[in-house]
């Protein structure tokens, strides 16, 4: 199902309860992220909340503004429009296995599989939702000058309800942008969510990180010398926003992956000031560029990993143009120490591509990264054990995979094991090892955010084989078994609690 706008998902949220309206101004310094840092600490990741009077500088500003709309396993198969977000696992595994259908059954369901894939093939149109307000800086000029919708004006960020999340913040930063580029040798599209630091009304910081998509791409742009058109997304159908953040394996656009994920194809829209194409249904775009060499202090800023990211140069964001919705709304989120509402996010990619891992790997079982791990820290994978070291053979694969490569911590248990369930891995952990024998340290690519690796963004990874051992794997007494009580004594106990209890 897609949303013809970030409204009409708020609207949706409402009516399944999953929505908390906010008519008290609540300030943007500060104090919706001391609210929303509550709800998404409240059981099962509390409420969507919209802040309908955001205060920015003492004054109410002009657009509401959503935060937590992603923050619990229901918001997120809402968003996506699923009951389950494995209903989407299961549809990727089809078209993993497309092959010539075997029955008729299987036949259909190819051809299902296929009409949505043509429909993951964006369109070009000329009137867009989120061109209904043009803010053009001046001297900049326009595409399409005949439009009739064009407002004179100068576009500020500071119009925006953008919050400054954590006291020590070095500012107010853009939470959720969708960050599009495009790489100048191949065309090819990304989009990547790129946290912004505000300097002035018409200047950004653009965190992209060194592994990040849109890191690469500014690289070919300052080899050639080139200033970099960038187009910043905000809104629209929750999907793209999913879509952004999803470590999709390299080479599948987001865009393209959006449109499967609705089942729709998404209407794409030349921006103004910027040879670039933007979804149309968005509520806001921040038109501008990123120009080579041109570095500044970034930060420091409440991270997600429950710590402040120290200053760093990053590349600076110029603004050309802002366009939005006439009725826009502001998305946003809040990161910190766990669970936060990015957790969702996170362990809705490891839902809808387990079946590729398990393509990858056919022993993977289940895979998931607790929220403790703030996604690379941590990832507990369950396999079907066959061969020796077969635990170290997915370690290292995993490590060889796109941004898992990050995972500081790998813990691999038998399929029996519920990965789900972390008191149950930590016993199979504490239980089946032997730390000299069962674990392996590589060294590896870190996440740019970890702060315990004595140098930036490189550091070293652990891997425990937490499975039952084999004779071939240096193992030479005979495994115990685990205790398990009868099912005849189970039931003669339920019998008899409940005749005490009556
Ligand atoms: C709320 C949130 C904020 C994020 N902020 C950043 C960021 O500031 N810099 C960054 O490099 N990645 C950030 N990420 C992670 C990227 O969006 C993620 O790695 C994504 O897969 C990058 O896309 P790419 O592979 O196309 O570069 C953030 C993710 C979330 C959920
Ligand atoms: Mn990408």
């Amino acid at each position: 199902m897609a949303y013809r706008s970030f409204r009409t998902f708020l609207d949706a949220l409402e009516q399944a309860g999953e929505l908390r309206r906010v008519v008290v101004p609540v300030d943007t310094d500060l104090l919706i992220s001391a609210w929303a840092d509550r709800e998404m600490k409240s059981p099962g990741g509390g409420k969507a909340l919209l802040f309908e009077q955001p205060i920015v500088d003492g004054k109410t500003s002009a657009f509401p503004m959503a935060i937590n709309t992603m923050g619990s396993r229901r918001r997120m198969a809402l968003a996506l429009g699923v009951t389950e977000v494995e209903e989407i696992a299961q549809e990727i595994q089809l078209i993993l296995k497309a092959k010539p259908p075997t029955d008729l059954r299987e036949g259909f369901a190819l051809l299902k599989q296929g009409i949505h894939l043509l429909h993951a093939r964006p369109k070009t149109v000329k009137d867009a939702p989120c061109q209904e307000v043009v803010e053009i800086v001046q001297g900049m000029t326009a595409s399409e000058p005949s439009s009739t919708n064009m407002t004179a004006g100068k576009p500020s960020l500071l119009d925006l309800p953008i919050l400054k999340c954590w006291p020590k913040d070095g500012g107010r930063f853009i939470t959720l942008p969708n960050v599009h580029t495009r790489d100048p040798e191949t065309g090819a599209r990304n989009v990547g969510v790129y946290r912004m630091q505000i300097y002035d009304e018409r200047t950004t910081a653009m965190h992209w990180q060194i592994h990040k998509v849109g890191a690469r791409h500014g690289k070919r742009y300052y080899e050639r010398g080139e200033r970099m058109p960038v187009a910043v997304t905000l809104g629209g159908d929750p999907v793209y926003t999913f879509a952004a953040t999803a470590p999709l394996p390299d080479g599948l656009d987001e865009i393209l992956f959006s449109g499967f994920l609705r089942r729709k194809s998404v209407e794409m829209v030349r921006c103004r000031t910027i040879d670039l194409e933007v979804p149309a249904d968005v509520d806001f775009v921040l038109e501008g560029y990123v120009q080579p060499g041109e570095m500044r202090p970034e930060g420091p800023f409440g991270d997600h990993t429950g710590f402040y990211t120290a200053v760093e140069d990053y590349p600076v964001f110029h603004l050309t143009a802002i366009t939005h919705r006439r009725e826009a709304v502001y998305p946003t989120t809040i990161v910190g120490v766990p669970p936060m509402e990015d957790f969702y996010l996170g362990d809705t990619t490891v839902r809808i591509f387990l079946p590729v891992f398990k393509m990858n790997f056919p022993e993977i079982v289940d895979m998931t990264l607790p929220p403790e791990g703030v996604f690379h820290n941590l990832v507990f994978v369950s396999i079907r054990k066959q061969y020796p070291y077969q635990a170290f053979k997915v370690m290292h694969g995993l490590w060889g995979m796109g941004q898992m490569m990050f995972s500081k911590y790998i813990i691999v248990v038998d399929e029996d094991c519920d990965v789900h369930n972390t008191s149950e891995v930590i016993f199979r952990l504490c239980a089946n090892t032997d730390p000299a024998r069962d674990t392996t340290i590589i060294k590896n690519p870190s996440d740019s955010l970890d702060h315990a690796p004595t140098e930036q963004n490189i550091g070293s990874h652990m891997g425990f084989d937490a499975t039952r051992k084999l004779q071939g794997e240096g193992y030479r007494r005979p495994w115990p078994e685990r205790l398990k009580m009868t099912e005849e004594a189970k039931k003669l106990v339920d019998e008899l609690q409940r005749k005490a209890s009556a």
